[in-house]
């Protein structure tokens, strides 16, 4: 850690011993998780380097484009359309939600039986711990579940925060509020940079953005081969810097792992032996620094080759139609894009349901572990549908509800149990 970084993040209002806690726990847990793992991908140099440097470079990069006048704006959620933020020379960050290092911060005033997600986010601002949502100018919020959007009104205290309607039906009126949603999105953060939003820079930022999407599209297609040629890991943490990372550079590093991944693929190699079980994981976001569940699939021996989640799937499926039309047309474009994502906050979401038993087979799986964040309500009710679905299918199911806290051993069991059935 450099004498830089501290004189950056004291400027941001860090609180430095807290936050030295949380770096030196974190290192640590990335060289047990990651860097101990065999015959990794060598693309995956830069995502180590940029995790390696969580709070140096990137804020850095932030913190210049503040100081020439540029915004930056943070958000927790894939509804937030990237798109608007970048058309206005704005820049979107995801913030980190998944740390447990947070959690007794954030519940100094949330309920306890709140999700860790929300605990989590809120704590690192609450805590002053988070380079990131200090560097922002704005958080964008949205009224996906109840937890969230209470929790925002509360972060309003402490932050500039505005948060976009998300509807939870998807018929014709949802729609037309969604759209209507986007709009007022993009008078916000024009109003927020001073900066007007035009064809012609929606046209790039959608561009930008999509292929940020094609090359998580083409990482997640190479997950399909059997063997796998990236852990499930790896994968997940490639997915989680795309949330932080700069768009364009992003996609770049992305399509150099691919290469090299398709490589791989055409040799037959992979990291771990053709025949381990292949495991589809579903269900809530995991915001990093949150491991916890593919790390222990993978040590039982089992490959973890597709995520439906919004740090996954969710979050790339669907381009946004690059039109040339009038900045309505495009706004348009890019909301209903946007309404095609599966959130458990939509009622029915069937959909998201089709979606799991496709992956399924086209990656295919032996079983799907559906991971739930203990107190998110949705997540788990939706769970029974998802339980009744794959069974009519006859895919192997195990729901699990976890926390960030650690209950490795109990997960274990019951993961080495599922993966002894799957084995038969
Ligand atoms: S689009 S999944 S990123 S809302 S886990 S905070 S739902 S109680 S994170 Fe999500 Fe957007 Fe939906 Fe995706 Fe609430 Fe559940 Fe917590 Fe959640």
């Amino acid at each position: 850690m450099t004498t830089d970084n501290r004189q950056m993040w004291k400027e941001l209002g860090i609180d430095l011993e807290s936050h030295d806690a949380l770096l030196s726990g974190l290192g640590p847990v990335y060289q047990e998780i990651y860097l101990s793992q065999k015959n990794r991908p060598e693309g995956m140099g830069f995502f180590d380097f940029v995790v390696g440097d969580i709070h140096g470079i990137r804020v850095r990069e932030l913190r210049q484009h503040a100081k020439n006048g540029g915004k930056v704006v943070a958000t927790y959620c894939v509804f937030v359309p990237d798109e608007v933020v970048l058309a206005a020379d704005a820049v979107p960050v995801g913030l980190c939600a998944g740390a447990q290092f947070s959690v007794p911060v954030g519940e100094e005033i949330l309920p306890r039986n709140t999700c860790a997600l929300i605990k989590s986010s809120f704590g690192f601002k609450l805590g002053r711990i988070c380079p990131y949502v200090q560097t922002s100018h704005l958080i964008v919020g949205e009224t996906t579940c109840d937890g969230k959007k209470k929790m925002f009104e509360i972060l309003a205290e402490h932050h500039p925060v505005y948060v976009m309607e998300v509807p939870n039906k998807k018929n014709r009126a949802s729609l037309d509020l969604w759209r209507s949603e986007v709009v007022d999105l993009k008078q916000v953060i024009e109003k927020l940079t001073g900066n007007k939003i035009t064809t012609d820079k929606l046209a790039r930022a959608t561009k930008l953005v999509n292929a940020r999407r094609r090359a998580l599209q083409r990482l997640y297609e190479t997950r399909r081969a059997s063997p796998v040629p990236i852990s499930g890991k790896d994968a997940l943490l490639v997915s989680q810097v795309s949330f932080y990372d700069d768009v364009s550079r992003c996609a770049q590093q992305v399509n150099a792992l691919c290469d090299e991944l398709e490589k791989r693929v055409a040799k037959g190699e992979g990291v771990f032996p053709a025949g381990v079980p292949r495991i589809l994981i579903s269900g809530s976001p995991m915001a990093i620094p949150n491991w916890k569940l593919p790390h222990i699939i993978e040590s039982a021996g089992a490959a973890v080759v597709c995520e439906e989640s919004c740090i996954g799937t969710r979050a790339f499926t669907n381009l946004v139609p690059e039109t040339d039309g009038t900045v309505e047309a495009q706004l348009k474009a890019i909301a209903d894009r946007y309404m095609q994502i599966h959130c458990a906050c939509f009622t029915p979401n069937d959909e998201r349901l089709d979606d799991i038993v496709r992956l399924a087979k086209e990656y295919r799986v032996d079983g799907v572990v559906h991971y739930n964040l203990q107190f998110c309500h949705t997540y788990a009710n939706e769970a029974v549908k998802v339980e009744k679905r794959l069974e009519k299918e006859g895919i192997p199911l195990l729901r699990i509800e976890t926390d960030y806290g650690d209950d490795t051993g109990q997960l274990r069991t019951r993961i080495d149990a599922f993966l002894e059935m799957i084995r038969g």
